[in-house]
């Protein structure tokens, strides 16, 4: 087996987004690995740390010419993948999210031709589950997925919602998604009492705040948790908190939310916590409840979508919209110590088994390798792995 360091462009979305955290995660952790890695995305990724050896970032303009109603941004994105990949022999495009960057990749191999490289796509939830479901992309996003060398989802269930809702004859492929903690800058008690907490029991949330986390959901479990004067819940906000502050007034429970926007290193807030609540009415996978568990704290969350698949047996899981159970959960949490750290053992060893970079980087590794060799194979120049 052929393993030379491979070229490996990454486009992704750059925000606070599970999406853009995988793909930042996997480039770094590629570069480690020896692979040279060059990102494409309209600003930098914000976990993306530069420079870094093997690591190159291609920042592509949104096209604002006055002769166009809307801007741009597919067809300058492929344009920059066919340069890069022209000029540095990329051999994998690894795409995350059909739209655009699938599409722009097909777009960049059709400029390439044959010396094309492969096109791993890798979906993330929305882009099925939603865009998916919307006649205005959907035969776009069927077209990438049909064109590209290998598609994957990051869940069983979200492999089995996109087959449902494309039919597609061609397999995907579960790669689940990994995380790798980075070291907190800040002790657990310096957090703490920069947050203003003595010995009050730490309920973290970390998301978008899009609908789809169900935030009212969230405000209402804390609303009914008994031991309402020992808990705080800290949300690490990647989108904007005003729609819900009439909500804490409504629910009088001002005093115990702590919000705090747009932070990019949660290692030390992860640290600080004593558990997480996850409130989203779907999502394909969870990763900010894998990084939780990551740090050995019990997740409270409503079994819907990929969640189950995170979880596992290492924390109980509540029907969707069971906002009374939930803040039982947490109850039950904050009465007993050790029940939170038998949870947040169980959860931790879980993520180390499954859901490491060691465990998971070999996959994309030879999914990768295999994509290139039936090229190579198509070309006659070296048999086919597989
Ligand atoms: O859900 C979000 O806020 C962002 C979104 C994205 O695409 O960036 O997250 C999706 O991808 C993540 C990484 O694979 C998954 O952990 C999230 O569950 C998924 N979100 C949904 O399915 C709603």
């Amino acid at each position: 087996m052929n393993s030379r360091p491979l070229k490996i462009g990454i486009a992704c979305f750059p925000l606070i987004g599970g999406s853009g955290i995988l793909a930042t995660a996997l480039g770094s952790e590629l570069a480690r690995r020896g692979h040279e890695v060059y990102f494409f995305s309209y600003a930098q990724p914000v976990r993306l740390d530069l420079p870094q050896d093997n690591l190159h970032f291609h920042r592509v303009d949104v096209a604002q010419n006055p002769l166009f109603p809307s801007p741009d941004y597919t067809l300058p994105l492929a344009v920059k993948m066919a340069e890069v990949a022209r000029a540095q022999q990329l051999d994998v495009f690894h795409v995350h999210y059909a739209v655009p960057h699938a599409l722009a990749a097909c777009l960049a191999s059709q400029m390439l031709g044959p010396s094309a490289p492969r096109i791993v796509t890798t979906l993330h939830g929305t882009d099925t589950t939603l865009l998916g479901q919307d006649p205005d992309y959907r035969m776009a996003i069927e077209h990438a997925l049909v064109h590209s060398d290998a598609v994957t989802a990051v869940s069983e269930s979200l492999r089995n919602q996109t087959q449902e809702i494309f039919r597609l004859k061609r397999p995907i492929k579960v790669i689940p998604n990994f995380f790798t903690p980075n070291k907190p800058k800040r002790s657990r008690e310096e957090v703490r009492r920069d947050l203003g907490l003595t010995d009050e029991f730490l309920v973290l949330h970390m998301s978008s705040l899009r609908s789809v986390k169900r935030i009212d959901l969230l405000l209402k479990t804390i609303a009914k948790v008994k031991s309402r004067e020992r808990v705080r819940l800290f949300i690490l906000a990647g989108g904007p908190f005003d729609p819900y502050e009439p909500l804490l007034d409504q629910l009088g429970i001002r005093d115990v939310v702590i919000v705090r926007q747009n932070t990019a290193v949660v290692d030390e807030y992860l640290q600080a916590a004593d558990a997480g609540l996850y409130t989203s009415e779907y999502e394909s996978f969870g990763l900010s409840i894998l990084e939780t568990m990551f740090y050995g704290k019990p997740v409270v969350a409503f079994g819907v979508g990929g969640i189950p698949e995170v979880i596992g047996d290492s924390c109980p899981l509540y029907p969707f919209g069971d906002t009374a159970a939930a803040a039982a959960a947490l109850d039950g949490l904050i009465e007993s110590p050790a029940q939170v750290r038998e949870l947040g053992e169980r959860s931790r060893l879980r993520t180390i088994e499954k859901f490491s970079a060691d465990r998971i980087l070999p996959q994309y590794e030879a999914l990768y390798r295999r994509v290139i060799s039936r090229k190579l194979h198509r070309a006659g120049l070296e048999p086919a792995t597989q």
